[in-house]
C-alpha cells in the first residue's frame, strides 16, 4: 500500500487477517441451526460505500448527533485528554471524527487509524497525512477485535477513540472484554474516548436501522452479494429481505436477513437449506444508558472521567482513563 506517492509521514501496517477467513466464517455460519455471519465481513468496498451513506440517512442520528457532540465537546475533550497524545481511532471509516479531535488535541504526538476496510483507510489516512504534514500517521489495516500490536510512536499518553457507537455492535460481555483488552494496552495514564448510542424508544431505534430509502437494507443485502462474489454463492438477494427488530431484554437492534422461501443455496460447493422466513444474523447494534455504560467500563478497569450528551439524550461520549487498581477478575 506504500507507493511513491506516499507522503513522508504515512506508514501502513497490514495486519489483515485474510481472506480465508471469510470462507471459514460463512460456511461455518450458515451450517449452524441459528445461521449468522460475523458483522464485521459488511465492511467490503461497496459496503463500506453504504455504510457511509446510511450516516446521511435522516432517520440515522447517530452520526450526526455524534458529529454535533464532537464539535461542541472537542475544546474540553482535548483538554482532558492533554497535550502530545497519540490517538488511536478504532474502525476510523472517512477518519471525519478522529480529526475532528486531532484539530482540538494541544500538538498531538500521532494518529493511529485502525480499520478493517482497506480502502476506506487508505484513502482517508493518506489525506491526513497530507493535511497534517508534522504529524506521523500510521495506518492500521485490522480487525481490531482481535490482539495485535500497535505500531506507536514511543512518546506521549495513548487515547484510544472508538466512536460511532461501534461498541454497541459487540454484546456487553464482549465490550467489557473489548476494553479491558485495550486498558491493558494503553498503560499507566491512558485513556479511552467512546462514543456510545443510548436506549431509547423502539419506534425512533428501529426507524433509524430501516430507513425509508433502504439504504440499510442494501448494507445488509450487500453481504449476500459478497458472498456470491468472492465465496461462489448463489445467492438470490430478491429471495431475501432485510430485519431490523430492537430486543428490550438485550437492549440491542437485532439485524437479519430473513428467507421469503424455502430454498437451497451453494457456497463454496456446499449446499445451505434455508425454510420460509428462516433467519441469518448479522448484526446487532446495543444500547446503553449513561450509567450503565460506566459501570461497564468500570468492570474492564476504568475510571469514568467525563461523558458529554445532546440535548436530546440520544449519544453520549464518555473519556476514560485507565484506572489505578485493576478489574475484579472476569468470569470468563
Ligand atoms: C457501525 C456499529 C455503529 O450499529 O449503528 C448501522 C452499524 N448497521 N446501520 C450501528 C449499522 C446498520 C452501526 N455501527
Amino acid at each position: 500500500m506504500s507507493d511513491l506517492k506516499s507522503p513522508a509521514n504515512f506508514h501502513w501496517h497490514d495486519r489483515d487477517p485474510g481472506p480465508e477467513l471469510f470462507s471459514h466464517a460463512v460456511l461455518e455460519g450458515l451450517g449452524r441451526t441459528d445461521k449468522a455471519v460475523p458483522f464485521r465481513f459488511l465492511y467490503d468496498k461497496t459496503g463500506s460505500d453504504l455504510f457511509e451513506q446510511i450516516c446521511r440517512q435522516p432517520e440515522y442520528y447517530i452520526t450526526r448527533t455524534e458529529l454535533c457532540l464532537l464539535e461542541d465537546k472537542a475544546a474540553e475533550i482535548a483538554d482532558i485528554a492533554g497535550p502530545s497524545v497519540r490517538l488511536v481511532e478504532f474502525g476510523s471509516g472517512e477518519s471525519r471524527k478522529g480529526r475532528l479531535l486531532l484539530e482540538a488535541l494541544e500538538d498531538p504526538a500521532a494518529y493511529i487509524p485502525v480499520d478493517i476496510s482497506k480502502a476506506a483507510l487508505g484513502a482517508a489516512a493518506r489525506q491526513a497525512a497530507l493535511d497534517y504534514p508534522g504529524l506521523p500517521v500510521h495506518a492500521v489495516w485490522a480487525d481490531f477485535r482481535t490482539g495485535f500490536r500497535l505500531p506507536l510512536p514511543d512518546q506521549g499518553r495513548i487515547a484510544g477513540f472508538f466512536p460511532g457507537s461501534s461498541i454497541g455492535n459487540f454484546t456487553r460481555p464482549q465490550a467489557r472484554h473489548f476494553l479491558a483488552g485495550w486498558r491493558d494496552c494503553l498503560g499507566e495514564g491512558g485513556a479511552m474516548i467512546v462514543g456510545v448510542d443510548l436506549i431509547k424508544p423502539v419506534a425512533e431505534l428501529e426507524a433509524a436501522y430501516d430507513d425509508r430509502a433502504g439504504v440499510t437494507a442494501a448494507f445488509t443485502l450487500n453481504l449476500l452479494r459478497r458472498i456470491n462474489r468472492e465465496l461462489d454463492g448463489d445467492f438470490q438477494l430478491s429471495a431475501f429481505r432485510h430485519e431490523a427488530h430492537y430486543n428490550p431484554s438485550t437492549f440491542a437492534i437485532d439485524i437479519h436477513l430473513v428467507s421469503r422461501c424455502r430454498q437451497t443455496v451453494t457456497v463454496c460447493g456446499q449446499a445451505f437449506d434455508f425454510d420460509c422466513g428462516e433467519r441469518i444474523h448479522v448484526e446487532s447494534s446495543h444500547k446503553y444508558d449513561v450509567e450503565g455504560f460506566q459501570a461497564l467500563a468500570e468492570a474492564a478497569g476504568f475510571s469514568p472521567q467525563a461523558v458529554w450528551t445532546d440535548k436530546n439524550h440520544r449519544f453520549s461520549i464518555h473519556f476514560l482513563t485507565v484506572a489505578e487498581i485493576s478489574p475484579s477478575p472476569v468470569d470468563a
